[in-house]
């Protein structure tokens, strides 16, 4: 065989490849925080969970340990059947406890559970049965809106629409409002939206969640490197390159950066990209929100902000707003 004419060995996502070309040829740099999640990012991120230094974990998952039936009893306030869809399901720990107290008060609802990853989806449709038999659900794989677009022509009932983990934090201001625009404009009066917010705190305990000591949250995002070597015929020297972690109090905006040690080429498929000494990669924002700023958003995007549930040391906030 001609090997002139042997075609390109490109086997996964070309929007993937498409993505990290545009945003390393961009000026200033940046890649998108969303490609973290491989294999490999989601055991890390498992292990920053865990970190001492990661409060936000704790203090949603006290939210729901403690105040579950207090939270069931607001979503069931109307007491007709509803769907509970969750926005990004993971493997389910938090709302479980959600999910056991709406079993409990008897409530008729299904849970639709929607994530982007097949194996979170069946995992849950193995996994969730066997804790809580009574438990009616459906897992929908795939995007967002797709997804949502999908539960209403199964169902016309109530939309109860779960948007925890801080996943808004992953936007920016202008991001987070158009998306909370475009999930307004998907639901319908007396719908309801939880959705977890990180709060602005001291700057000192913000920053170290997001720059460990032990390094963890630096090989999170220098995962990325690996995956994009890995996945896009890349050769980045990952050692060439260090994190950087900031948090600006007056904006609340925390990001993350990668920066290059060395001036230095790195190919990726057939594409040659420099770096200066110095220069960075914007990685990812973690914005964190005052309580003013989450009830401007809400009234900005169309919705009602009628109650808030916090973690005792106020860290984090579920926010529930109406329709
Ligand atoms: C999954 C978006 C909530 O921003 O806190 C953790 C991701 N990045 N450490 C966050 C993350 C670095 C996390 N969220």
């Amino acid at each position: 065989m001609n090997p002139m004419i042997t075609p390109p060995i490109v086997t996964v996502g070309s929007q993937f490849l498409t993505d990290v070309l545009n945003g390393l040829q961009a000026e200033p740099k940046f890649l998108s925080s969303k490609y973290f999640y491989d294999e490999n990012g989601d055991r890390i991120f498992q292990q920053i969970m865990e970190m001492d230094e990661y409060y936000l974990t704790d203090a949603e998952m006290e939210i729901l340990q403690e105040q579950s039936s207090k939270l069931a009893r607001f979503i069931a306030a109307t007491d007709d059947a509803f769907d509970l869809i969750e926005l990004g399901a993971g493997d389910a720990t938090k709302s479980i406890h959600l999910l056991k107290a709406l079993v409990q008060q008897q409530l008729e609802f299904t849970y639709l559970p929607i994530d982007i990853s097949e194996h979170v989806i069946s995992d849950l449709e193995e996994n969730l049965p066997k804790k809580l038999p009574q438990l009616q659900m459906k897992g929908l794989n795939g995007d967002y809106f797709k997804m949502l677009k999908k539960a209403k022509e199964i169902s016309d009932r109530r939309k109860v629409v779960l948007f925890m983990g801080a996943n808004i934090g992953n936007m920016d201001l202008m991001e987070a409002e158009a998306f909370c625009l475009d999930l307004r404009n998907e639901l319908s009066p007396n719908d309801l939206l939880i959705i977890g917010f990180d709060l602005k705190k001291n700057p000192q305990q913000i920053l170290a969640a997001y720059n460990d000591a032990a390094g963890i949250t630096r090989s999170f995002n220098l995962n990325l490197l690996h995956r994009i070597n890995r996945e896009l015929n890349g050769d980045f020297d990952v050692s060439c390159f260090d994190h950087y972690a900031s948090y600006d109090p007056e904006s609340g905006a925390c990001k993350s950066y990668l920066i290059s040690l060395e001036n230095q080429t790195v190919n990726i498929s057939d594409e040659t990209i420099h770096f200066k000494k110095n220069e960075y990669i914007y990685m990812e924002i973690s914005q964190k929100y005052a309580l003013e700023e989450i009830d401007a958003l809400a009234n900005k995007t169309g919705f009602m902000p009628v109650h808030r549930f916090f973690d005792h040391h106020e860290y984090f906030v579920d926010a529930i707003w109406k329709v």
